[in-house]
């Protein structure tokens, strides 16, 4: 198959879009691309100061990757989890983060949880109840917090994460399953401020496919292995799901995610931003929703 704009092989056929391109073609499709959903989902102005949270996988380095190209500063924020596993993924990432960030000359914060909290998130989850079923619940926590802090004290504007439409269309399938409106009211390319940072997601309509290839083509090192904890998640059982019908329909995925936004103003027709919540944690002050100490800090309490 050759590509649509020049008579090179194509690198990539996209089924969702009938087009197929060849790697000079698809990369400068990619920036085209995130700088056009920048723009039509008014992820930041210019000028902006942004912080990324980057995990050393590919979609968070693609996304610094294409931001840099596009001429866009943005700071990287690492946060060293403390999970071992048998690719001792937390040190392995960090050393891609590391060595994106050297190569490029771009800024990194690193926040090392079992140092500045004085545990680790698996230690953490293990002496907490909310943590006993699986991690993943006080991963997100303290993840969600740190990015806060972070973003806070740097006086960044906006926080960015690397999410791709297979992400995003598997939480919104969980989430509709569930009818989570409180869930589903706050998914959304962009996240206004409300007491916390703004929250962004440039790759919220690239497939994974398309951010795997973007980041292969550059080329970029990035971790290929998932977190340990990751495995028997229901994301992954709902990207399964997905890509099953996907394979059927192509651009199902697309359509569903891109309809979800389109149905949105009417389905929520009180404006989208979240409340913000009038407490503030006497711990931390971040924002709360109820008097007393936050979540986060709660939890930190409690172990
Ligand atoms: S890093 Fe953390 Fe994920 Fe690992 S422990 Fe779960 S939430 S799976 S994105
Ligand atoms: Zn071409
Ligand atoms: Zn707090």
């Amino acid at each position: 198959m050759k590509c649509r704009h020049c008579a090179q092989n194509a690198a990539i056929h996209m089924r969702q879009h009938h087009l197929a391109l060849c790697k000079t073609h698809f990369l400068d499709w990619m920036l085209a691309q995130t700088q056009r959903f920048i723009q039509k989902y008014a992820l930041f102005a210019p000028g902006a100061r942004l912080l990324l949270a980057v995990s050393g996988g590919k979609d968070s380095l693609a996304l610094w990757d294409i931001l840099t190209h596009l001429g866009y500063a943005a700071d990287g924020l690492y946060i060293h989890l403390g999970i071992a596993g048998p690719d001792d993924y937390s040190n392995r990432s960090q050393q891609c983060c590391l060595d994106f960030a050297a190569a490029r000359g771009l800024r990194l914060h690193i926040v090392d949880v079992a140092r500045d909290l004085g545990c680790s998130v698996p230690d953490l989850a293990a002496r907490t109840h909310r943590g006993r079923q699986r991690p993943c619940s006080v991963c997100g926590l303290v993840k969600r917090h740190l990015f806060n802090q972070v973003a806070a004290q740097g006086g960044y504007d906006v926080l960015l994460t690397g999410h791709n439409l297979d992400d995003e269309a598997s939480v919104l399938f969980g989430n509709t399953l569930t009818w989570s409106l409180d869930l589903l009211r706050r998914q959304a390319p962009v996240l206004p401020a409300a007491g916390f940072v703004r929250k962004a997601k440039p790759l919220c309509r690239f497939y994974e496919r398309e951010t795997a290839a973007y980041a292969i083509l550059r080329p970029i090192v990035y971790v290929e292995e998932e977190c340990p904890f990751a495995a028997g998640n229901q994301m992954l059982a709902q990207k399964a799901l997905l890509n099953q019908m996907e394979s059927q329909r192509p651009g199902l995925k697309l359509q569903f995610y891109t309809g979800f936004l389109r149905a949105r103003p009417e389905l929520f027709s009180a404006p989208s931003a979240p409340q913000t919540p009038d407490e503030r944690c006497p711990r931390c002050d971040q924002p709360t929703t109820a008097p007393g100490l936050c979540a986060f800090c709660r939890l930190i309490e409690s172990r």
